[in-house]
């Protein structure tokens, strides 16, 4: 007979064994090791077996399961909901799975002397080893964050661009995984001096703060107060002089729909009066930034972060675009609908493809809106962390936790 087991493999099995017959037990053991199937796990130290054949039966691990202040585990009719949820969060989970073993991966050999552009195209490509595809249906969700320094966000190398990771550099990758438009946003930051491991753990224990508090009816003030509390009671000695770490202030969390990076509510980092409340069904982002500097973002030149604008899209006269305007819109429509992207992700899949002049067309027509990279003052240091949860009937699920933060 067969059974299938947990890994959605073939067991074969007999009725009344004898367990205490030595021979029949070592028959048995020899005949499970001619299953056709059996549990595949993932190879070390670099993972390369594709999530789906590590799950076959789309088991993928939750993430942190988390109670609610006010328990809805034992609630009937909260968990009878549990179920139109269900497949949305799978395919989060599966991203999330990907997400955790391409970004552990990626922090074992990360290295300073390395060139930035390798260090994003290598994690890339790990996604997409691991999730079999990329492109609508499961991918990179926007372009990867590597700011560095006095960088606080939505930096990424540009084609050509050759910078190379410091000793003395604190940065901070910021990876999307989707999977059918269900998108993990999750964000760490490393370093290679540790003088600034107070800074990245002021950081990351602001973005705890946070998640812990988040929840189903939760005031998205109430959040905030949290954050910046546990971020400003610490501060951080460099080179002999000390600084207060204060919350990058214009930063925020938001809500994650389908297909879409922020839906309509931002969760901001500093004590607010956003009474909004979270709710259930909802995907939230939790990230928060901390700085040595004054905690105020700067837009830099140098773009690589865009997106369609999927908030009020202009009525624009088709005659102001020409041929090749409308050959750019096509690959960006057709790879990456309402996905961020970037010049790096459009030129791997057309590498002649004249897209500079069309994306800047397109920004200041509106269509497209352009995301730069944000800094605040020279010689501050930067840091991020960021979680997605999901705010489910019974309980917040924490997705992308690991057992790296
Ligand atoms: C925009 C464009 C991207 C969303 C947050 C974020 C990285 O600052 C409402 C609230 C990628 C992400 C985003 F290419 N941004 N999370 N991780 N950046 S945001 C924002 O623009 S919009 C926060
Ligand atoms: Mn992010
Ligand atoms: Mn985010």
């Amino acid at each position: 007979m067969c059974d299938i087991n947990d890994n959605g493999v073939e067991e074969e099995w007999e009725d009344d064994v004898e367990w205490s017959n030595k021979a029949e037990m070592d028959d048995l053991i020899a005949k499970s090791k001619q299953c056709k199937q059996w549990p595949k796990s993932q190879t070390a130290p670099e993972p390369t077996v594709p999530v789906s054949v590590l799950f076959p039966n789309r088991n993928f691990p939750e993430g942190q399961i988390c109670d609610y202040t006010t328990s809805r585990r034992n609630d009937k009719e909260a968990q009878s909901r549990e179920e139109e949820f269900e497949k949305e969060l799978v395919d989060a989970r599966k991203a999330a799975e990907v997400h955790r073993q391409a970004r552990q991966w990626t922090r074992s050999w990360v290295k300073p002397g390395m060139n930035l552009q390798y260090i994003c195209e290598s994690m890339e490509n790990k996604v997409r080893e691991l999730l079999q595809s990329d492109g609508l249906e499961g991918g990179l969700a926007f372009p990867t964050g590597c700011s560095i320094n006095e960088i606080i966000a939505h930096y990424t190398p540009n084609p050509g661009e050759e910078r190379v990771l410091q000793e003395n550099d604190v940065l901070k990758l910021d990876l999307g995984v989707h999977v059918n438009g269900r998108i993990i946003d999750s964000a760490f930051t490393m370093c290679f001096n540790p003088v600034f491991q107070p800074l990245l753990d002021a950081v990351r224990d602001s973005t705890e703060a946070g998640v812990r508090i988040a929840g189903v009816d939760v005031r998205i003030c109430e959040i905030g107060e949290a954050v910046q509390e546990v971020m400003e009671s610490s501060e951080i000695e460099i080179g002999g002089t000390t600084s207060s770490i204060k919350c990058v202030s214009d930063l925020c969390g938001h809500n994650i729909c389908q297909y879409k990076i922020h839906g309509n509510k931002r969760v901001p980092i500093i004590k607010n009066n956003v009474k909004e409340k979270m709710e259930e069904g909802e995907f939230f982002a939790i990230e928060t930034f901390g700085s040595t500097g004054p905690g105020y973002c700067m837009d830099m030149d140098g773009c690589s972060h865009f997106m369609r604008n999927y908030e009020a899209p202009p009525k624009v006269d088709p005659s102001v675009l020409n041929r090749s305007d409308l050959k750019v819109i096509d690959v960006i429509q057709r790879n990456f609908g309402t996905l961020a992207f970037c010049p790096r992700y459009v030129e791997r899949i057309d590498s002649n493809l004249k897209y500079q002049k069309t994306i800047n067309k397109l920004v200041h027509l509106g269509l497209l809106n352009d995301y730069p990279p944000l800094t605040d003052v020279d010689g501050s240091f930067t840091s991020q962390f960021e979680h997605t949860i999901a705010i489910r009937p019974t309980c917040k699920e924490v997705l992308s936790r690991g057992d790296d933060y």
